[in-house]
């Protein structure tokens, strides 16, 4: 399940939140195969709550209501074709799999694929789920089954997340029909999941529903699919990440926090020496890292701390830090804009609240989608650490708190500055001697470098020169980008 079966040395996950089917499809082919993607992360892809106070929320993804394929982001056909030409383009779909419950309690009406529910009566025909498929009285104690103390591991999983209907995941025909949703998209040629609030489930619940889940059609005949669990452990509650081990990695909470407070001048950056499992996170491949994720750029989720698309300096030169660096396996959050003061609002849409098509003008989006996978600085680093793949940190430098360089081997090397001067050193890189192209501030193009360029000498030293009061003040140079 930790294996993220990625194609020809890519590594990498993009996150495209609330893209369509078709708009995935094409942003394999033109963009995330040709720069090197492993893989995509889609929102919900299953039948859920039609929202409609307030109008239609980003959140209404999470309330499932049966697992049809049908959402705003496409129906099974286009879900189908889009994973078909991602697979193609050597791009791999996560998606993003919310099996821990159905609709918040309360209400009945039509999900987005026609199905009824009744969340009054616990009624969920389209799958079928009836009232005995969920959690009462006998499994939460807490009263009102919702959950209120994270302290109390039996009320986290047998309970309400905010008042969402808890699926009774101890019987086997509840796992079975988890299981064969899994199946379907398996079938559809998915290689990989994010399970959706896995700290909610009993780790071994988890395990008898993956008991059930076929190996991949597109992979190997004994792989299993890559399985990512969504356990925010940031320390201080009784359940730990490393409970889930047993079905796959876990999203590392703690990595965008400690990023954040080093590029936020809050610990030296030079600390970072040890980056890594000694920092108090899980080992290598056990997790998924990232910078922000849907819920935390926006307050929700043990939101609040991390760096966002909307502090672009700062979140650019964490995001170069985490794909240079060869620890765990890096998410890249692709956002849309919204009123932040209305962290409900869902994506761009048209006037009948359809989601709108992603725009393209030259290598950047348009119509209100953020694409932070499409800034230079970002999918330049993943070229970079896919160049790098195997090779461990060497040449470590830190010549003040907030100044480091260091080397991939002899594939690459990368320097960061956040003090009040300028680096300008003769510092050893690894690297064959020859010009090459800084890949943060620029191109190789039609054999010349459209930014800086730096010589490394014979013996792999060069004199490494990076700003400090400019807009990117990093330089990152590979022997993929080679005058
Ligand atoms: C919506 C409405 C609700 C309504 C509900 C039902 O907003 O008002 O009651 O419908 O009608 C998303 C939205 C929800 C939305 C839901 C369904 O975020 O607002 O509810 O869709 O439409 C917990 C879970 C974690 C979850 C996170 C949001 O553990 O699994 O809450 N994330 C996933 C998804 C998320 C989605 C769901 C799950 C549900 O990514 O998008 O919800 O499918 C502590 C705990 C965490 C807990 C947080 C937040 O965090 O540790 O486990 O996350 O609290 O409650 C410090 C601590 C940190 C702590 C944090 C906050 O940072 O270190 O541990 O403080 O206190």
């Amino acid at each position: 399940y930790t294996n993220p079966h990625c194609v020809g040395g890519r590594d990498g996950i993009v996150h495209l939140f609330e893209w369509k089917w078709n708009d995935i499809a094409a942003e394999c082919e033109r963009f995330l195969g040709p720069y090197g993607f492993c893989a995509v992360q889609t929102s919900p892809a299953n039948e859920n709550r039609v929202v409609a106070n307030p109008n239609r929320p980003w959140w209404e993804r999470y309330q499932p209501v049966s697992y049809k394929l049908q959402t705003r982001s496409g129906s099974e056909e286009e879900f189908k074709n889009m994973v078909q030409r991602c697979n193609n383009a050597g791009v791999r779909i996560y998606v993003d799999v919310v099996i821990n419950h159905m609709t918040g309690a309360g209400g009945r009406g039509q999900g987005t694929g026609g199905s009824s529910y009744d969340a009054d009566g616990l009624q969920f025909p389209g799958v079928p789920f009836g009232p005995t498929d969920f959690n009462d009285g006998s499994e939460c104690h807490s009263g009102d089954l919702n959950i209120h103390n994270y302290n109390n591991p039996e009320e986290v999983r047998n309970c309400r997340l905010v008042g969402l209907l808890d699926l009774r995941m101890g019987k086997d025909y509840v796992r079975g029909k988890v299981a064969d949703f899994l199946n379907h998209l398996i079938g559809l040629g998915v290689a990989g999941f994010r399970v959706d609030a896995a700290k909610h489930m009993w780790p071994g619940d988890i395990v008898g529903i993956f008991n059930k889940v076929h190996v991949s059609s597109i992979l190997t005949k004994k792989s299993r699919p890559f399985v990512y669990q969504e356990v925010i452990d940031q320390g201080g509650e009784p359940i730990k990440a490393e409970e889930y081990f047993a079905t796959g990695r876990v999203t590392n909470f703690k990595f965008g926090l400690q990023l954040a407070n080093v590029f936020r001048r809050q610990n030296p950056m030079k600390y970072l020496s040890t980056w890594g499992a000694s920092w108090g996170m899980w080992a290598t491949d056990n997790v998924v890292n990232f910078i922000d994720n849907h819920d935390n750029q926006r307050g929700h989720g043990g939101g609040g701390g991390v760096l966002t698309h909307w502090e672009p300096r700062p979140y650019k030169l964490a995001s170069a830090f985490m794909l240079a660096h060869p620890y765990g396996f890096p998410r890249i959050m692709s956002s849309y804009e919204y009123n932040r003061a209305n962290n409900y609002e869902g994506p761009p849409h048209n006037g009948d609240m359809s989601t709108a098509s992603v725009g393209l003008s030259g290598m950047t989006c348009t119509g209100g989608w953020s694409c932070e996978h499409r800034w230079r600085q970002i999918y330049n680093m993943v070229a970079f650490r896919n160049i790098a793949s195997g090779t461990g940190v060497s040449n470590w430098w830190s010549g003040a708190d907030y100044q480091i360089a260091f080397s991939r081997g002899n594939k690459a090397f990368i320097a960061l500055n956040l003090e009040g001067f300028d680096i300008n050193q003769n510092l050893q890189t690894g690297l064959p001697g020859g010009t090459y192209c800084d890949v943060i501030s620029g191109n190789y193009e039609n054999g010349s470098c459209t930014g800086k360029s730096v010589t490394v000498n014979g013996d792999g030293t060069a004199r490494i020169q990076v700003c400090s009061s400019c807009e990117d003040p990093a330089l990152a140079i590979h022997i993929g980008k080679r005058r």
